[in-house]
């Protein structure tokens, strides 16, 4: 899935678009970025700001639009009247759902948004927003209600809520109270989630939030699904927080999901491998990872797209999802129940000379004869394959590496190449190809 970010440069990296960035990649979107203004900050200091020209923040986003789909936006830094209207111009007709953070002031004390642009921010871009995100002070300056308890602060999301937003979280941080509230209004309704509080100051978390839930929404989750996982996505960002300068700690980004982690890891060396587009089969190739004792492909990781041969190269089409494929998912839910062990596989394109060299490199390899199926499970989907692996694995006392089949009337001979973890797969795949 890919996200953009529409906001200032930060070189302390821990906000801004660089923080974005680093929060799509750490939960597995692909980050893109339109560069409203810059930003001189350290940890400790914030020196100076100013904008880029409106002329080349809307041909950044007529750029961006022009070549890739996007599917959600979040809206940080932007500074000034011009840039405002600028954006609000090219977003206005679009669908896209945009998370809009609103950002006035540094932790350190900058000014993000000029004083003057107050007004535009509200009139001009809180209309555009599927989700706003303002902290306290921020709920405090858009609506002017002071905000001393939580139902204050449900006064302020109404009239943010009527001046356009569609759904307003007021991130509670700044309440004093030893936990971490953050107050959802969604639907007519308004939900409260804590977390604890982690008594120490770091630089980040506001935008590691709007931008984890931009992804989750990405991801097609509900609102009240995406703010629930950011807030845990930036309470364990906060906590992973590192005093990298002599100022403030730098929240570091984690996703939560180990197992969409390591995958999208593999994936990104898989298709710098060199020359591996040549394995990338017709049918192209997925990759999987499943949960421990999965049970349907419900419970297996894989691309809802494919690993797709251009050229010389290979692209990532679409997004990780938990019943994202079909046919190399079931391979692994066949073999992982016989071998509990085995979690992850991908499948590659049928050459002979890759099962020799397979072979020679002391993998086990097996296969399955797909003509020899009976015809009650035949081009039923997904019984093929499970039909397939059970009879390649039969006869075995511990897993193959490599299971292939020579393909049948109309079907595609095929390698799978399974290991316990998608390092392990690549490991093997590194040996073969
Ligand atoms: O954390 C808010 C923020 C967002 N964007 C930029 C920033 C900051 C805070 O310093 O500098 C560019």
């Amino acid at each position: 899935m890919n996200v953009l970010t529409i906001a200032g440069s930060d070189p302390s990296s821990g906000a801004g678009v660089q923080g974005d960035i680093k929060t799509f990649t750490a939960l597995a979107a692909q980050g893109f970025c339109v560069v409203t203004a810059l930003t001189s900050q350290n940890s400790s200091k914030f020196f100076k700001s100013e904008p880029a020209s409106h002329e080349i923040v809307k041909s950044q986003i007529r750029a961006i639009f022009s070549d890739f789909k996007i599917d959600t936006i979040k809206i940080g830094m932007v500074y000034d009247k011009m840039i405002i209207k600028t954006i609000r111009d090219e977003l206005q007709n679009s669908k896209i759902p945009i998370v809009l953070d609103p950002i006035f002031e540094s932790t350190t004390g900058g000014v993000l948004l000029q004083p003057d642009a107050l007004s535009y921010f509200k009139r001009l871009l809180i209309p555009l927003a599927h989700v706003i995100t303002p902290n306290i002070p921020e709920a405090e300056k858009i609506t002017g209600i002071k905000i001393d308890s939580w139902n204050d602060a449900k006064r302020a999301a109404l009239k943010i809520h009527a001046m356009g937003a569609k759904s307003v979280v007021i991130t509670g941080g700044h309440m004093q109270d030893d936990k971490v509230t953050d107050l959802l209004f969604v639907n007519r309704k308004f939900y409260m989630f804590s977390q604890k509080r982690i008594p120490r100051e770091s630089h980040g978390g506001g935008c590691i939030f709007s931008a984890a839930l931009c992804v989750n929404i990405a991801k097609g989750k509900s609102v009240l699904e995406s703010v629930q996982l950011a807030q845990k996505i930036s309470f364990e960002s906060i906590r992973n927080a590192m005093k990298i300068g002599h100022g403030l700690a730098i929240a570091r980004q984690k996703n939560p999901d180990a197992i969409e982690d390591e995958l999208a890891k593999a994936i990104n060396q898989f298709v710098s491998m060199e020359g591996i587009y040549q394995y990338v089969p017709e049918v192209q190739t997925n990759f999987v990872y499943s949960k421990m004792h999965s049970e349907s492909v419900l419970d297996v990781l894989g691309l809802e797209g494919r690993l797709v041969k251009t050229g010389r190269s290979i692209s990532v089409a679409g997004t990780l999802k938990y019943g994202g494929s079909r046919h190399v998912a079931n391979a692994v839910l066949a073999m992982s129940k016989r071998f509990p062990t085995v979690r992850s596989a991908i499948n590659i394109r049928y050459d002979n000379k890759t099962i020799r060299k397979a072979i020679a490199k002391k993998l086990q390899v097996s296969y399955y004869d797909r003509s020899l199926e009976l015809h009650s499970t035949k081009n039923v989907d997904g019984k093929t394959v499970s039909w397939g692996i059970k009879s390649a694995i039969k006869k075995l006392k511990s897993p193959p590496d490599v299971i292939y089949h020579k393909g049948d009337a109309g079907k595609e001979p095929m390698i799978l190449v399974f290991g316990k973890t998608p390092k392990d797969v690549l490991m093997k795949l590194g040996k073969i190809v």
